[in-house]
Formats: structure tokens, sequence, C-alpha cells
């Protein structure tokens, strides 16, 4: 255990036993045993991209601007329908689950903001809970509302969907909830709304396709309606899931043509688990760039459904294909492209903290080799039609081992060198473990 360093920052919830991993001078100490070791595979590294023409310290700046958002439900342990087990010291409200998130941010350097979900993450004073991200260093991505639940003493169900729902009572709570979701997020400083429903059927002929459609544009217009001038609606689709025959806004053609019916502040979010095993999602948000539509993601990963796995575990080379193209379309100047990058993920058998760090990572390293991309030559492969050279000019910038630049970047932002080694040997969890006792029977099913 490294000796305890001076000026711990004394959150009141602080574990008493272990190290703060959110303290600068514990990271500086705690890098100080790999720094030398990294400085030479560093410029070693720097002597082959030389070679192809490309200056690491210039792509370390970039490297080191690279931000991705943090799922406020992300930090507890999620579950299946089957069964959740939590784990050990789990966040119990939202100022701790902010308290977990500042750990991913300060030991990867890349996480600033956190994307609460409400009612999840509703508390008595939001003025309180900005001031207390703030000395956590962290600030509010979008917000998200949840309309796939019924929360206690709810007056209409959203069994048989929310704003889609037949029954207009139904619907005009589940719009009541968005703009009440708007009004938290203008109190933290979010600037953009996620709206995903689960809204949809079991079988075929319980809802008119079109007429649900129709209630969907109606609803969200008038959610449109309450945006401030400068947020963003975020639409999320999604295959399958709580519905299992159809979903109303169910693919990315379903989202880009609601979002050019409701205006300009109308963008499309992509989950990448929620398509169909397979799908080309590098080739959807080819498209969404092309309408001028691409407003986030939700990045995680999968091998069959909707599985939230973490960011580049299943799929990596997926992933690096996506930043392909939102990195080739910065390189075209495609303008006012400035997708929220945002985790959604359910951590169900590991520490969410460790997830959430190696998610950010590996999105970080997805970018990162996306910018080794060679675009001068690929676009001279693709117009030649030498496919066996344009698709190895992808594969060269892919396989190339950028984790000596991810963490110099990493370093350089006063982050960890080794943020897995450094979280563990600070005690964090088994601290959090004394501190949070666990709340009694918590392993029924549910995703959070
Ligand atoms: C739906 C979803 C959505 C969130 C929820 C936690 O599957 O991806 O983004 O509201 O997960
Ligand atoms: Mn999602």
């Amino acid at each position: 255990m490294p000796a305890p360093s001076r000026g711990r920052l004394t959150l009141s919830t602080t574990p008493q036993s272990a190290a703060d991993p959110r303290s600068k001078e514990y990271i500086t100490a705690s890098n100080r045993r790999a720094s030398a070791e990294l400085a030479s595979d560093y410029a070693l590294l720097g002597a082959q991209l030389k070679r192809r023409g490309i200056d690491i310290d210039a792509l370390c700046q970039r490297v080191g601007e690279f931000a991705v958002a943090l799922p406020s439900w992300g930090v507890g342990t999620g579950g299946t329908r089957f069964a959740r087990f939590p784990g050990l010291g789990e966040p119990r409200n939202v100022f701790e689950k902010l308290e977990d998130c500042a750990v991913v941010h300060a030991l990867t350097g890349a996480t600033p903001r956190v994307s609460l979900h409400l009612p999840w993450d509703a508390c008595e004073d939001y003025g309180a809970l900005k001031a207390h991200a703030g000395k956590l260093g962290l600030g509010f991505d979008a917000v998200n509302s949840n309309t796939f639940q019924d929360q206690r003493g709810q007056a209409q169900s959203y069994k048989f969907g929310s704003l889609t729902h037949t029954a207009a009572a139904v619907r005009e709570q589940a719009v009541a909830h968005n703009l009440d979701c708007i009004r938290i997020g203008q109190q933290l400083g979010s600037k953009a709304l996620t709206l995903w429903i689960g809204d949809g059927a079991n079988f075929p002929g319980q809802q008119h396709l079109a007429r649900a459609y129709e209630r969907y544009l109606d609803s969200a217009a008038r959610i449109y309606a309450a945006l401030p001038s400068d947020w963003r609606l975020l639409i999320e689709h999604k295959m399958y899931e709580p519905a299992f025959y159809a979903t109303v806004i169910q693919d990315w053609g379903s989202s880009l043509l609601a979002a050019q019916t409701l205006g300009p502040q109308a963008l499309c979010l992509v989950d990448l688990g929620h398509h169909a095993p397979n799908v080309n999602i590098e080739m959807i948000v080819a498209r969404l760039v092309h309408a001028g539509k691409l407003g986030g993601f939700h990045f995680n990963d999968s091998k069959y459904g909707d599985d939230d796995l973490d960011a580049g575990s299943i799929d990596p080379y997926r992933l690096f294909l996506v930043f392909n193209e939102l990195t080739d379309a910065q390189w075209r100047r495609v303008p006012e492209l400035r997708p929220a990058h945002m985790l959604d993920q359910s951590h169900n058998v590991t520490d969410p903290i460790e997830s959430l760090m190696g998610s950010a990572i590996e999105l970080t390293r997805a970018y990162a080799q996306s910018l080794l991309v060679d675009r001068e030559q690929l676009a001279a492969y693709q117009d030649s039609n030498d496919a066996l050279l344009a698709t190895q000019t992808l594969k060269r910038a892919y396989t190339t081992d950028v984790a000596p630049l991810l963490a110099r970047a990493r370093e350089l932002r006063g982050a960890a060198i080794d943020p897995l080694a450094t979280y563990r040997a600070s005690g964090y969890r088994a601290a959090c473990a004394q501190r949070r006792p666990a709340a009694a029977g918590g392993s029924g099913g549910g995703i959070v």
C-alpha cells in the first residue's frame, strides 16, 4: 500500500483506511514507478510513427482531448431478468455514484462528464448535486428520461407504452416526465435529453404500426418544443426488448425519420448493442453523418442481444471501424459533427469502476488508431479499386500498438499510467465495502 499522501481529497464520505485514488499526489506517486519504462516505450513508438510521417507528440495532444461520458447507472452492479448479484461497496445514491465516477475520471483522465438517469438519480437538491460534482471535477452530459418503468404511486401505467400509448393521459404523463428531466438537466448544466422508449408490441396486430409512430411524433414534438435553444434531443433506437415483436423506434430509419420530422435540434443516438448481430453499424454511422443527424453514441459491446458488455471486449475491430468513420468525417471537414460520446454498459460480474476505466481506455485506443489511418493513401487505393491495400491500410492503423501513447496521454493529464493497478493498490473498493454496508435483499432480477 503506497505511503498515505498529503492533501488527500477529504470528502466526508472518503473511506478512512484506503488511499484516495482521486488524489493527484497518490496518482503521481503510483506513476513514478512506471514513468521511465513508459518513456522508452513511447520513444520507440515515436520512432516507428515518425517513419510513417506521424508526429507522436501531436497525436498525443489530440488523444489527450478525447472524452466519453459515464452512465450513472454503470457504477452499480447490473443484472439480467434472471438475477442481479450486488457487488461490494455499491453506491447507494447519486452522490456516491458521482464519487465512483470521479475515480474513473481521475485515473483515466477521459471521463469528465456523467449522464444521469431520472428518476433513478432523483434527489432533493440538484444545486447541491451540481456542487458535489464540481468538487469532484465532474460535469453532466445528456440526461436520460425513463418511461419504461412504473414508479411507486404513478397515476398511469406504462405497461402498454408511454409516448405512443393509445390513451392520451398516459402520453401526457410521459411527456410531462420528459419536461421535468429537461428542467433538472438545466439546473445541472446538461445540454441534451436522451430519449429511449421501450414502446412496442409482442404480437402481430397488437399495435397499429403506423398510428403508434404518429403518436410518437406527436408526443416527441411536444418534448421538442420545450427544449432550450442550445439543447439537443437524442433519439435512441433499439431493435427489441422489452417489446419482442415490434418496437416503435426500432432502427436507425425510424429514428432518422423522426429526427428529420422534429427539427434541427433532434438527432440520432446509436447504442451499439441495439442492432441485430452482424449489422454494419459503421455504415449506419456513415449514413447518419451524411444526413447531418448523428447526435451521439452509447458505447458498449455485445455478441448476441443488447448485452451491454464492456466496450471493445467482444469486437474491438468494429469499435475501431466506428471511430474510423468519425475521424474520416472530421478529415472531410463535415460541418457540425460533434456526437456525444457516452458509455452505456451493465457490469454484472466485474467491479464497475474497473470496467468503466477499461472501456474508456478502449474507446481512446480506437480513436487513436483511427488517427493513424493514412487517409490520402486510403482514398487512392479506394479510387483505384485496390481492395487489398485499401483494407490493409485500415488494418495497419488498427494493429498499431498505441498503448504507450495512451499511457503517456494519461500521464500528461495527471491521470494514471496504469489505472487498474493504481486503483487496486488504493484499496478503494474494500474501503467502500466498509463504509457502504450492502442494502438488504439485493439479488432480485433487473438491470440495475
Ligand atoms: C435501453 C438503454 C437506454 C437506457 C437504458 C439503461 O436498453 O440502452 O439507453 O435508458 O439502456
Ligand atoms: Mn443505451
